[in-house]
């Protein structure tokens, strides 16, 4: 059976593949699984049909047959439980693949979310330009230790996982901030995560969208 993922139909990151359907689209493009997808307005997210799928009124959202799941983190772990290619088959190498699915989003993914939201959302406030360095610095922090845990392997477990899709996607947000860049490995761990054929058949997806709608 074809998912069926949401995603946003105007999405303000203007097609550079930042919002979180780009995960699912990455993860099912991995594994060579089709997929529909179901485009949404901000104002549809929050009617009662796509709530019912989404309790938050969020994308992504994916739905097969009588399955319907919400939170690209479980979205991506369905993904990678469901087909070969995403999580090893050794049980101690998918543990760690999957405990490094969860420090993409618990502990890289908040502090970098928190400058997105500071620089969208708090910029006009008096103690804007006093706050950013702080949450800069907690970023930095991360990408430090995540930067000596890489060192120079190409991935953060032996070979490429949901682990690694996941962090490469979360770090993909800060290339506006130039902190990446102080992070030879970390820009090239990325670098390296854009060039599988499977993420760039998910970004083209998601940017045909964007000029697609851009268009109407
Ligand atoms: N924890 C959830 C998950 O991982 O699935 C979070 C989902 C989420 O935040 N979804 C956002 C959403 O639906 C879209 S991706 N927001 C609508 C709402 O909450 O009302 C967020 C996003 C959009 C655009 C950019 N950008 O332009 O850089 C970055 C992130």
């Amino acid at each position: 059976m074809t998912p069926t993922i949401t995603a946003i139909a105007q999405s303000p990151d203007r097609g550079r593949g930042l919002a979180r359907d780009m995960r699912a689209r990455w993860a099912l493009e991995e594994v060579g699984q089709s997929y529909d997808v179901r485009l949404l307005s901000f104002s549809e997210m929050k009617e009662p049909a796509h709530r019912a799928l989404h309790p938050f009124g969020q994308i992504p959202t994916y739905e097969e047959g009588e399955l319907a799941l919400f939170e690209s983190g479980a979205i991506v772990l369905h993904i990678a439980e469901r087909h070969a290619g995403l999580l090893p088959a050794e049980p101690n190498a998918r543990a760690r693949a999957i405990g490094w699915m969860f420090a993409a989003l618990n502990t890289m993914e908040p502090p970098i979310v928190d400058r997105q939201m500071a620089v969208l959302l708090e910029s006009d406030k008096p103690w804007h330009e006093q706050r950013l360095p702080l949450v800069e610095e907690r970023i930095r922090a991360r990408l430090h230790q995540l930067s000596a845990r890489l060192g120079d392997d190409d991935w953060l477990d032996d070979d490429f996982t949901a682990g690694d899709l996941l962090m490469v996607d979360v770090l993909r947000k800060l290339s506006a901030s130039g902190l990446l860049n102080e992070y030879a490995n970390l820009s090239a761990y990325v670098a390296r995560g854009e060039a599988r054929p499977a993420f760039k058949r998910a970004f083209d997806a998601q940017l045909a969208v964007f000029i697609a709608t851009s268009q109407n």
